[in-house]
C-alpha cells in the first residue's frame, strides 16, 4: 500500500495503534516550538509488510515521526502495530550538544505476553551532578509518585544501568482490563509530566561553552552507540522487514548520532 506521507512531520495514521494519544500529546506540546522536518526517505517514513501463515497474514506496519528545532537535535518516534497484540511506541528526544541537557526516554511496548513501560530523562553523563542535579530534583517526587502505582518492571541488563536515571518509571503491565486502566490512569498523566519537566528544562537551557559542549557530546554519542548496538527490537525488526533495512534503520535513523 503506498504511503501518504512524504516527511516526517506528516501525521502518523495506524489503524489500532494503542499509543497514538501519547504521539498527540507530543505533537501538540512542540508544535509551539516552530519544528521542522527531520531530514528521511521514504522507506523509513511508512514501511508495511506481512507475516505469519500464508494462510492467515497479519500486517505490520511501522510509521516513523521525526523533527528537528533549535535546541533539539532529533525528536523521533517509531510507531509500531504488528496484527491485533504488538503495538510498540519508542520516542526518543536527543537536544543538541550546545545545551546541557538530558534525552527523553519513552519505551512502550505492548506485546501478547503483558505490557512493558520504559520512561525517563536519561543523562548523557550521569556521574557529572552539573548535568544531573537540576533535573533529578524536579523529577524525583514526580518519579515517586507515580511508579508507586505501579507494578515493579523486574531486572534491567546490568549494562544499561548508567543510561538511566533515578527517576526511570519501569514497570510490566498485565493486558486487559487492568492494564488499560492503569495506562489510562498512570502512564499517560505520567507520561505528561515527564514531558512537561523536560520541556521546561529545554525552555530554560542556555548554550553552552564548547569545552563543554564537546563533552556532552561524548557523552551522547555513548549512549546512542549503547542504544544502537543493544536494541531489543533488533530481532522482531529484522523477522519483519529484513536485515539490511533494520540495520539502516537502527544506525541511521533510530540511533544517527555515532
Ligand atoms: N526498543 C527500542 C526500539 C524499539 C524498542 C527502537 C522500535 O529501543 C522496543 C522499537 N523494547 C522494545 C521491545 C522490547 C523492549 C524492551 C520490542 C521487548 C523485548 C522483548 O521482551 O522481547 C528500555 N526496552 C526494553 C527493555 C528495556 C527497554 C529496559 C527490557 C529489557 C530488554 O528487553 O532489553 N530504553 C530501553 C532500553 C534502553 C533504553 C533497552 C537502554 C539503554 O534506554
Amino acid at each position: 500500500m503506498q504511503s501518504k506521507r512524504n516527511n516526517s512531520l506528516d501525521p502518523v495514521s495506524i489503524s489500532n495503534w494503542r499509543w497514538a494519544d501519547f504521539l498527540d500529546k507530543t505533537i501538540k506540546k512542540f508544535s509551539i516550538l516552530e519544528p521542522s522536518p527531520y531530514p528521511m526517505k521514504n522507506d523509513f517514513l511508512f514501511r508495511e509488510s506481512f507475516f505469519g501463515s500464508s494462510s492467515n497474514p497479519k500486517k505490520v506496519t511501522l510509521e516513523t515521526w521525526a523533527l528537528k528545532t533549535e535546541k533539539i537535535r532529533q525528536a523521533r518516534c517509531a510507531c509500531l502495530q504488528a496484527g491485533e497484540m504488538t503495538s510498540v511506541m519508542n520516542l526518543v528526544i536527543s537536544p543538541s550538544n550546545n545545551y546541557d541537557l538530558p534525552f527523553f526516554g519513552a519505551d512502550f511496548v505492548s506485546l501478547p505476553n503483558g505490557h512493558l513501560i520504559a520512561l525517563d530523562l536519561q543523562p548523557a553523563l550521569k556521574d557529572d551532578t552539573n548535568h544531573t542535579q537540576h533535573v533529578w530534583t524536579k523529577l524525583n517526587p514526580i518519579h515517586l509518585n507515580w511508579q508507586s502505582k505501579l507494578p515493579l518492571g523486574g531486572d534491567i541488563p546490568a549494562e544499561a544501568r548508567q543510561y538511566f536515571s533515578p527517576a526511570f518509571l519501569w514497570s510490566r503491565l498485565p493486558l486487559g482490563e487492568e492494564g488499560d486502566k492503569l495506562i489510562t490512569q498512570v502512564i499517560k498523566p505520567a507520561f505528561a509530566e515527564y514531558l512537561n519537566c523536560f520541556l521546561d528544562l529545554v525552555r530554560d537551557a542556555k548554550m553552552i561553552s564548547k569545552e563543554r559542549s564537546f563533552q556532552l557530546l561524548k557523552g551522547q554519542k555513548k549512549y546512542m552507540q549503547y542504544r544502537a548496538i543493544k536494541d531489543p527490537a533488533r530481532g522482531m525488526l529484522k523477522g519483519f522487514f529484513g536485515n539490511i533495512w533494520t540495520e539502516n534503520y537502527i544506525n541511521n535513523i533510530l540511533f544517527d548520532l555515532q
